[in-house]
């Protein structure tokens, strides 16, 4: 490993008053990858705590030890930030805190090295795997609580080992956590399989009004506030929705749509072919994100929404069919 990385880590680990950063609606691995960290500080007797812009999902909260909020609760003598790729990722309420960064540890090629110390590995799966690999080369010594944190910082951003990012190295470190005392099995189905009841009864009332155009290579979900209310569900719970549809075969782009209590529709777009571009029809809408991901709001009734995101849709959709 880069002797200059190993440098910043082990001035990093000799830190007191830590504040340890992560992106916006944080994640599974910045959030394992941050309390790994924390518990490390601890370990050797420091003042540390971990901080976040929005809340943290129900089904992450075994990794935050129950926290929903994550605020800073002291005047930090060293910052650090994982999983972090640019400052906007830090959202509005750690904003202050962005050209201030001593240390950035991270796994996105796009990382902008805004910090002081920049250690990126942009092949590792995960920050969970960078950091695993800066405590075993700075040996610092990893508990199994830490291990259990790491294990899920991995798990999330791998999808449970099934992208393409899981290499030979993730399952020889995954291999390597799984010789401490955690229940790996609860890891991943705390995260990825447990739901309230209310949510899988909105997807069964949702899934009524599924709109299939072009022989269902496009798919949209309208979820109204009515089909919220009904069923007692939450904003939150439609979030995995996307997903579900976009296993239906033969699909090439899905969205959701859901209407707002401000009465707008919030659009989620995942590309389901891996070639479609919905980042492109997230943009006509002020929208963006990642060819395979993307989100927008579009302003107006859901009537109206879907319309024009199917126009946008077909406008790329033909495109693609001319070969443009
Ligand atoms: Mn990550």
């Amino acid at each position: 490993m880069n002797e200059a990385y190993l440098t910043a880590f082990r001035e990093l680990m000799s830190m007191d008053d830590v504040l340890i950063l992560v992106h916006r609606n944080p994640d599974g691995d910045c959030l394992g990858t941050a309390f790994a960290l924390k518990r490390a500080f601890e370990n050797l007797g420091r003042r540390v705590c971990v901080a976040a812009t929005g809340t943290v999902d129900r089904n992450l909260r075994d990794i935050t030890d129950g926290a929903e909020e994550l605020k800073p609760t002291f005047l930090p003598s060293a910052i650090v930030s994982v999983d972090v790729a640019t400052q906007p990722m830090l959202g509005p309420d750690l904003a202050c805190y962005a050209d201030t960064v001593d240390y950035n540890i991270d796994h996105h090629y796009t990382n902008t090295e805004y910090a002081r110390n920049n250690i990126v590995f942009g092949s590792a799966s995960s920050a969970g795997e960078v950091l695993f690999d800066l405590f075993r080369a700075c040996d610092v010594e990893i508990d199994d609580v830490m291990a259990e944190k790491l294990y899920a910082a991995i798990a999330f951003d791998t999808g449970c080992f099934r992208y393409s990012n899981t290499t030979a190295h993730t399952h020889e470190v995954t291999a390597e956590l799984l010789k401490y005392s955690f229940d790996a099995p609860a890891v991943i189905r705390k995260m990825f399989d447990i739901v309230p009841l209310r949510q899988l009864k909105l997807e069964r009332v949702a899934l009524d009004s599924l709109r299939l155009y072009h022989d269902g290579r496009v798919i949209l979900l309208p979820i109204t506030r009515k089909m919220l209310e009904e069923n007692g569900a939450e904003d939150e719970d439609v979030s995995g929705m996307v997903s579900l549809i976009r296993r239906i075969e033969g699909a090439a782009v899905c969205a959701t749509l859901k209407e707002t209590k401000e009465g707008d529709v919030k659009v989620s777009l995942r590309s389901a072919d891996d070639i479609f571009d919905v980042s492109a029809v997230a943009s006509v809408f002020g929208g963006g994100g990642h060819v395979k991901a993307s989100g927008c709001l579009i302003k107006g009734s859901m009537e109206d929404a879907e319309q024009r995101l199917l126009s946008a849709i077909e406008a790329r959709l033909c495109g693609q069919e001319d070969g443009v």
